[in-house]
């Protein structure tokens, strides 16, 4: 057991040191440029077969704005946190080989009506838009991002869940087949993430389908992961199958490896440091340069209020 913990802990401290830290930008120019071509064929011949291609570009939301540049595709789609795939950012080409249709998603547990519904289904019955928002790892570096999708309570609600369900658990697919990573049976398989039912009913927490006016890739966590801007990447969970209402607050992928380090809240604050280090700043995936990290990462008008009455929680690990 002990030994179990300990080699997370190796892996997430190797992960903590982002390879944007090392490279200056010349260098993530040529090097994102590098493999550029092979990922955008790829990319394209996935796109033809994705049968929801024609909702994407959709419409943005103006509501939600940036305060910088999207970070350029090319780069983001080549620097991923996918463990399934690999416990290093370059998984974009082991991630072709996950499968994203058929893709059923299942809503159970706490609900009045249990749901299985194709993904296919889903994009056609809600609304997709396109919002602008920031993504901070927590491993201090952070990007912008075009995401394409809908509120997670739109989805919810197909299953009316009950009044008793506390917290939202959400399972990402296990197939070691396909996902080398989940070969190493010593990594809590599968991914799981959890929010309050509250966190869940708030307007930024948005189910993501697309990604820069398409389909979403396969490395972004296909056909459907979540963005929660407000919280460290970790909770950003990718190629989801199930989502279960429960009165149990879920135990999450990395605080079963890691508690002290990897809370259920993890809630970007730059006044609390992760135990290994500073999350003073960031370093802006792209742009060759570190900015202030902001409470809720810049998204307290909109969350703050969730956490009223908590603040005996650890709220920001
Ligand atoms: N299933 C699954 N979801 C995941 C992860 C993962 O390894 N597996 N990594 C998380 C982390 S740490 C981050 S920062 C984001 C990265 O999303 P991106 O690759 O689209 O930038 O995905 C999150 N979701
Ligand atoms: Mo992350």
């Amino acid at each position: 057991m002990h030994f179990i913990r300990r080699r997370g802990w190796e892996i997430a401290e190797r992960e903590a040191t982002p390879e944007g830290v090392f490279l200056n930008r010349r260098q993530w120019v040529v090097g994102a440029g590098a493999i550029g071509g092979a990922l955008a064929t790829g990319a394209a011949s996935a796109q033809e077969k994705d049968p929801s291609a024609d909702l994407y570009p959709a419409k943005r939301n103006e509501k939600y704005v940036l305060d910088r540049d999207v970070t350029p595709e090319q780069i983001n789609a080549n620097y991923n946190n996918f463990y399934e795939f690999g416990s290093y950012k370059r998984v974009a080409a082991e991630a072709q080989a996950l499968k994203t249709r058929p893709w059923t998603v299942k809503i159970g547990g706490m609900v009045e009506k249990p749901v299985e519904i194709g993904i296919d289904d889903i994009v056609r019955k809600m609304k997709i838009e396109e919002r602008l928002y920031r993504h901070r790892c927590v491993e201090a570096w952070s990007m912008a991002v075009p995401w394409s999708g809908f509120p997670l309570k739109d989805l919810l609600a197909l299953a009316n869940p009950l009044g008793s369900a506390k917290y939202v658990e959400f399972k990402t697919f296990h197939d070691p087949k396909s996902a080398p990573g989940q070969r190493q049976t010593w990594y809590p398989w599968p991914y799981t993430e959890g929010l309050t039912i509250e966190e869940a009913g708030n307007e930024l927490a948005f189910l993501v389908t697309g990604a820069y006016g398409k389909p979403l890739l396969k490395q972004f966590g296909a056909p459907i992961r979540l963005a929660l801007p407000w919280k460290y990447g970790f909770k950003h969970i990718k190629s989801i199958v199930q989502i279960t209402l429960t009165d149990k607050r879920p135990k999450s992928y990395w605080e079963a490896l890691q508690d002290s380090e990897y809370g259920f809240w993890a809630n970007v604050n730059p006044a609390v440091p992760h135990p290994r280090w500073s999350q003073a700043s960031e370093e802006v995936l792209g742009a060759g340069k570190r900015v202030p990290t902001q409470i809720f990462n810049g998204y307290g008008e909109y969350v703050a209020q969730l956490y009223k009455g908590l603040e005996n929680e650890r709220l920001f690990v």
